[in-house]
């Protein structure tokens, strides 16, 4: 029964089927009805669509809900296939937007995909490759101060702006969020915490409200759930009257440590008594927090703000396996560059542009979200951002983006992994195990999704391409803190062939 990975029954339940997949078969009578009544919506959504763009007369610029768990696994909720949790707010935003399917973190560690989704850039390219710690000795990214972030240009365009919970991009001047855009923050600045009720790292208080250290009780979801709450319902009076909000509400949970409230551990112990201790822990932090999206989605419908507002849900890496995590039948799992790794879960909605019930399967990775706010914002994207808008996919008016190269880097001091991906092929450079460099790995992810099969030593030419590519990425990122002239850091190896750029 807890077979996590359950390939067989992931793929028939996931690839084989046309409607929603549920978590439990029983559901699927009902979710295909319901689909079929998608479908409907869908076709009379077309056809406004096609008489003359109403939508863009009648509708202003959204709010934008941007909801980011931590190290949440591909496969951890119902609408992406698991067999044992329950996550009906997020099921509900999926059955009334979209899911993307085919969605990467920019990186399988914390802080360098929240830069991402802040800049619109790889992280690396803003001095963020690493996770960026408490001590100073242990953290691998800084900031860069002179890229200006999301807020900021969402602020230029009019709009109020939020940060509830989860920072993880500095602890001082100029990188806290008041300083870097937001005009109100009310969470957390560190990396994690080493407890969900007292909130402290390493024995120090980093919950602020704006500049101001605060000392909240109570679990940190349940806090940035209320906060979140407060948040939208402060807004709401200046959101109707034409001031659009943006918040960002970055859960701690699902990371560890695994501290869900007892009373979602009996709940879910009573749906599961035989579910091993770590799921069921893992599990009902989940739920947890899916309950609180709920309170937050609730709060919107209260405030008649629902239908004015992009609401987008992820992950800002793969789940952790070792405290139970499930990617899906995706390989490996946080930190690691495999797709368990790195592809997340992403659900996207937007009543009245994005088609309900709707599934894309075009390749994109955080960063682009950067470009996809401002275009719905109505605001301009800046020069020199790397991500692409999505908009074209969420109004379901293209299936894929224009052809492009992906790249993920982790570096933290010794520890440094590398991927590339052009089209369907995928070159690993793992980490170094026990001081030593293991051999890259290639993959072609269309014939091979689970990354059994490594090409490196069959296709020569084509691994030699990949590895020019990443080098080519690696060489041109020269603005990381601590690298040295030769633009290597401690323990990175040079290239193996000499970049042309
Ligand atoms: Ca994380």
């Amino acid at each position: 029964m807890f077979d996590l990975v359950n390939r067989v029954g992931w793929e028939s339940r996931f690839h084989n089927r046309q409607e929603f997949p549920g978590p439990f078969p029983q559901r699927n009578a009902a979710m295909i009805k319901c689909m079929r009544i998608a479908a409907i919506a869908f076709f009379v959504w077309g056809c406004i669509l096609g008489n003359g763009s109403l939508w863009a007369e009648s509708k202003g610029r959204p709010n934008v809900v941007v909801i980011l768990a931590d190290d949440l696994g591909w496969g951890d909720l119902g609408c992406f296939g698991a067999p044992d949790l329950e996550t009906p707010h997020v099921d509900r935003l999926a059955r009334e937007g979209m899911r993307m399917i085919n969605f990467y973190a920019n990186c399988p560690v914390c802080s360098p995909t929240r830069a991402s989704l802040l800049t619109g850039c790889y992280p690396d390219a803003v001095g963020v490759p690493g996770v960026i710690r408490t001590h100073s000795n242990n953290s691998w990214g800084y900031l860069n101060p002179q890229v200006e972030l999301l807020p900021a240009f969402l602020a230029q365009a009019g709009y109020h702006t939020a940060l509830v919970g989860k920072w993880h991009l500095g602890l001082d001047r100029p990188n806290i969020p008041t300083a870097r855009g937001f005009a109100y923050f009310h969470g957390f600045l560190g990396d994690m915490m080493d407890d969900y009720f007292n909130h402290r790292r390493h024995g120090i208080n980093y919950m602020r409200e704006n500049e101001t250290e605060i000392d909240p009780a109570g679990h940190a979801t349940d806090l940035f759930t209320r906060w979140a709450c407060e948040y939208i319902d402060s807004r709401a009076d200046s959101a109707r009257r034409g001031q659009p909000f943006f918040l960002y509400l970055a859960y701690n949970a699902p990371h560890v440590p695994i501290q869900p409230p007892d009373e979602w551990l009996q709940r879910y112990r009573q749906r599961h008594p035989d579910a091993p201790e770590r799921r069921a822990k893992l599990a009902a932090l989940i739920e947890h927090m899916d309950w609180g999206i709920g309170e937050v989605l609730n709060t919107l419908d209260r405030s008649g703000l629902a239908e004015e507002t992009l609401v987008i849900f992820t992950s800002d890496n793969g789940g952790q396996l070792d405290v139970g995590a499930r990617n899906g039948p995706y390989r490996s799992g946080k930190g690691t560059m495999y797709e368990g790794g790195i592809r997340v879960p992403m659900v996207v909605r937007w009543p009245g542009r994005i088609a309900p019930g709707s599934q894309s399967d075009a390749v994109a990775i955080t960063m682009d979200l950067f470009a996809s706010i401002l275009d719905a914002a109505g605001a301009v994207v800046p020069e020199g951002r790397t991500g692409v808008t999505l908009l074209p996919i969420w109004k379901g008016e293209k299936n894929r983006l224009p052809s492009r190269d992906l790249f993920w880097v982790r570096l933290e001091g010794g520890v440094f992994s590398y991927a590339a991906r052009r089209g369907d092929y995928k070159l690993i450079r793992p980490a170094p195990q026990k001081g030593k460099q293991p051999p890259d790995e290639l993959y072609d992810l269309a014939a091979d999704p689970y990354e059994k099969q490594d090409l490196r030593t069959t296709r020569p030419e084509l691994y030699e391409e990949m590895v020019r590519l990443l080098e080519e990425h690696i060489q041109s990122v020269k603005d990381i803190p601590w690298r040295d002239e030769r633009g290597l850091g401690p323990g990175e190896i040079p290239p193996a062939t000499t970049s042309t750029r």
